[in-house]
């Protein structure tokens, strides 16, 4: 990895793949970068001030569902699993899952080491008798698990409707990849948002703290301090809007005027008004997830929403 050093002096390890998107992301029309690149440190911070919001449901929902299914999981897929969990990030959610189904092994994955090793040493602590073996990965390639829990029966967990990010096509790819992973016998536990009316959906997604549009922003930051940009972030707007038709919130970063910048070097310019895409998230109905997920290799076996059907998470088994 290169050290880069920004205007203001600071200086980090920049991440070759970023580099390599940004610079594809910005030269391409429409402009788009991937979601994943919001999660440095300050990103995975703002992500979680954003799970507090009184707008933002889908986090406190679904940690509802999970919290009152973990009799009806562990009826379902029997104890001494090996849990892997796909973008662990702080792992908030996995202790109600653990607690529930007594597994034999739990393998968090997340490209964010930080957050990984952190979010590990709480989890040894909450569960001492626990083997916890974080794995440093990008889970949209295949992986090679951990030799440890080669013998047991996986069950995949992938909460936070993360594969709401991802389109159609690459989600469908994932579950299979993840299918392959998990191997013979395996199981998958993964919570989807639900579609509903923009009137609830769009605030969700631009809240009157303004602590999305921090989150977005941020990705412009992040591109100034590790890529040695020099974007001028005031002249960027947040917008989150709902595509009915494809069925999603997008984000983009639109700008306010003329602007022209710099990043590794590169000379970008945009017009008042251009948009960098900078996410998607997808929403699906029951019957949508359910053909999402077989499209993607798996069989639902049982379904699980809140009271007021706005979250719900899925069992299937490979
Ligand atoms: C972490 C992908 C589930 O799409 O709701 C929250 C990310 N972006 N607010 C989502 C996010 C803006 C979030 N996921």
């Amino acid at each position: 990895m290169l050290k880069q050093e920004a205007a203001d002096g600071t200086r980090s390890f920049a991440d070759p793949q970023f580099r390599a998107d940004v610079l594809a992301g910005l030269a391409r029309r429409p402009r788009a970068i991937p979601a994943r690149w919001f999660y440095d440190r300050r990103g995975s911070e703002l992500f979680e001030a954003i799970t507090d919001l009184p707008e933002y449901y889908p986090t406190r929902t679904e940690i509802g569902i999970l919290s009152r299914i973990g009799g009806d999981v562990r009826a379902r897929v029997g104890a001494g699993r090996a849990v892997v969990e796909f973008g662990s990030g702080s792992s908030t959610k996995t202790p109600l899952l653990l607690g529930a189904i007594d597994p034999s092994a739990y393998v968090p994955i997340d490209i964010s080491g930080d957050f990984l090793r952190q979010s590990s040493r709480a989890l040894s602590a909450a569960f001492p008798d626990l083997l916890v073996l974080p794995f440093e990965a990008d889970f949209m390639r295949p992986l090679a698990l951990p030799r440890a829990i080669a013998d047991a029966p996986k069950l995949g967990f992938f909460p936070g409707s993360t594969i709401g990010n991802m389109t159609p096509l690459m989600a469908t790819d994932l579950l299979r990849a993840m299918r392959a992973s998990l191997g013979e016998g395996a199981m998958l536990l993964i919570g989807m948002d639900r579609i509903k009316g923009a009137d609830v959906l769009v605030p969700a997604y631009d809240d009157a703290a303004g602590v999305t549009a921090a989150f977005n922003l941020n990705l412009l930051e992040r591109i100034n301090r590790e890529l040695a940009g020099t974007v001028p972030v005031d002249a960027f707007r947040h917008v989150a809007r709902w595509n009915d038709d494809r069925a999603r919130i997008e984000m983009h970063l639109q700008a306010q005027r003329d602007v022209d910048f710099t990043v590794d070097g590169r000379p970008f310019q945009m017009a008042a008004g251009e948009t960098i895409h900078t996410e998607n998230s997808h929403k699906y109905g029951a019957r949508d997830a359910r053909i999402l997920l077989r499209a993607g290799g798996w069989t639902p076996v049982a379904e699980w929403t809140d009271p007021d059907g706005l979250f719900a998470v899925y069992l299937a088994e490979a």
